[in-house]
């Protein structure tokens, strides 16, 4: 067990809610809430309760020489729960105050417990504890992390699905598949009489290549997991007056940004997130698009078309209702090698941009939907595409494995390499002792998704980003 002082942390949120909660864990935690809680009629009983019950009382402050004048120095009416190590969070022995979710009042409770000699708890301490006290592997606690950061929903199933384990159970199967090889192979070089090796390249090929398939399709999910924990970012782009604003304004459902019929409105860009079936999307809308003389339109030009370059989604709106010019073709240039969705807007009003040329001109591989901002057509197909196009309505299940964080890609990837090694010694017909160390590498990256023989400094940095009284 990892021994270590006692700390304390307000767990909730620092806004004025119903209920806060006042975490301390650590060695001392009980005497300290025995110290500080009185049942109704005066007692202290924590000391003698016992784990994983909740009781009734008050939090009082600076206890007083004589009891009888207790109730003067009560902070607020709490409930209070003990739970006994190991079967805590932490693994510790831990106190939860409940008391009236105020600020005041959660921070003068926090006072009292640490004028009672508890420590601040740092970010992240609390999980930290966990891990360290082995109540759950690294992945799980990045996965607790990540739930509470949750945008969407997707990022909210992914998140649950690693902390039920679905990851680290994945990752220990491949483990002892290559640590079983490993053993399979020390054993029949100690005892060559008994274990043979004959025939055995061939089978550990195979089942190797087995495992770097398994893992490709791991470290692949990895783009869609990104997006689904970050959003995916989308650019509104087009010429003047094409209704990017307006689309905008429609997404979001609100009046976000400025529109009037007068083109070259918007200036700036203007950023918005949206969630959506499920997914987030970081929306920008741009400038639109001309060869212009304004200085303040020509920057906003220069930020839309920077923009283009590190959007996942680009939305390419043309106004139907005008023919097509040079502007729509500029922006058409700049979307070589993007994920491009055309939207044909202001189809309420008669078209009169030329489809056939239109079609000619339009990236091969995007998607083209008719929309209207005034009578929201299309909007529908619109999302339903966005869909299509980067989650290919996979993301149904909530235990598809999908890795959303890149330390754990980068240990896929590394374990990858070594089977790789393995792989290219099999083909060069290589002795079989000279499989396992590149085997053991494989097994030690592995094992890093899950904390072990991770160094201090990354399990201080991972947690250092956890919040307040996790
Ligand atoms: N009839 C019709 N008018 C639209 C539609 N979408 C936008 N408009 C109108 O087109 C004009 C320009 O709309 P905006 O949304 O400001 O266009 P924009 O592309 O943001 O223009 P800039 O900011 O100047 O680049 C406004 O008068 C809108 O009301 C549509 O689907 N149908
Ligand atoms: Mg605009």
């Amino acid at each position: 067990m990892y021994q270590v002082d006692t700390i304390a942390a307000i767990a909730t949120g620092m806004t004025d809610s119903g209920i806060g909660i006042i975490r301390i864990s650590g060695k001392d935690s009980v005497d300290v809430g025995n110290s500080l809680f009185c049942t109704p009629s005066g007692n202290h009983i924590l000391k003698n309760v016992d784990s994983h019950t909740l009781h009734y009382g008050f939090i009082v402050d600076k206890l007083p020489q004589e009891p009888c004048v207790w109730k003067d120095y009560i902070i607020d009416e709490v409930m209070i729960v003990v739970m006994k190590a190991p079967r805590s969070y932490t693994g510790e022995d831990t106190v939860e105050i409940q008391c009236h979710g105020g600020v005041l009042v959660m921070q003068k409770i926090l006072s009292a417990v640490l004028d009672a000699g508890v420590r601040l708890a740092e970010p992240g301490e609390f999980s930290k504890r966990a891990f360290l006290n082995g109540r759950m592997d690294l992945s799980r606690a990045e996965a607790v992390m990540d739930l509470i950061h949750s945008q969407n929903e997707y990022a909210l199933q992914s998140s649950v699905s690693q902390l039920k384990g679905n990851l680290s159970e994945k990752v220990r199967d491949l483990r002892e598949q290559i640590i079983y090889e490993v053993a399979f192979i020390e054993s029949s070089l100690d005892d060559p009489e008994h274990i043979s090796l004959e025939g055995y390249s061939e089978r550990l090929y195979e089942k190797l290549t087995a495992i770097c398939s398994i893992i490709e399709k791991m470290t692949g999910s990895f783009e869609n997991g990104k997006l689904i924990k970050e959003g995916i970012n989308t650019v509104i782009v087009g010429k003047p007056n094409a209704g990017k604003s307006s689309l905008l304004n429609t997404l979001v459902g609100e009046e976000r940004a400025i529109v009037t019929d007068i083109a070259g409105t918007t200036r700036d860009i203007l950023q918005e997130t949206i969630r959506l079936h499920g997914i987030s999307l970081n929306i920008t809308d741009t400038a639109g698009i001309r060869n212009t003389d304004d200085i303040v339109e020509k920057l906003g030009v220069e930020k839309a078309l920077e923009h283009i370059k590190s959007a996942d989604l680009v939305l390419f709106v043309i106004d139907t209702s005008v023919e097509l010019d040079e502007n729509d073709k500029a922006v058409i240039s700049m979307l070589s090698d993007k994920k491009v969705i055309v939207l044909l807007n202001k189809s309420d009003l008669s078209m009169v941009a030329d489809e056939k040329s239109l079609k000619s001109i339009i990236p091969d591989n995007a998607g083209i939907i008719r929309t209207s901002t005034v009578d929201n057509k299309g909007i529908d197909e619109l999302e339903e595409a966005i869909k299509n196009m980067f989650f290919q309505g996979q993301l149904r299940s909530s235990n598809e494995l999908v890795i959303t964080n890149i330390r754990h890609k980068e240990a896929l990837q590394e374990t990858y390499q070594s089977l790789k090694l393995v792989l290219n010694s099999i083909e060069a017909a290589m002795p079989e002792d000279f499989y396992s160390i590149d085997l053991m590498n494989a097994y030690a990256s592995l094992g890093r998704i899950m904390g072990e023989e991770v160094d201090d400094d990354l399990v201080d940095e991972i947690f250092s980003k956890f919040c307040m009284g996790k």
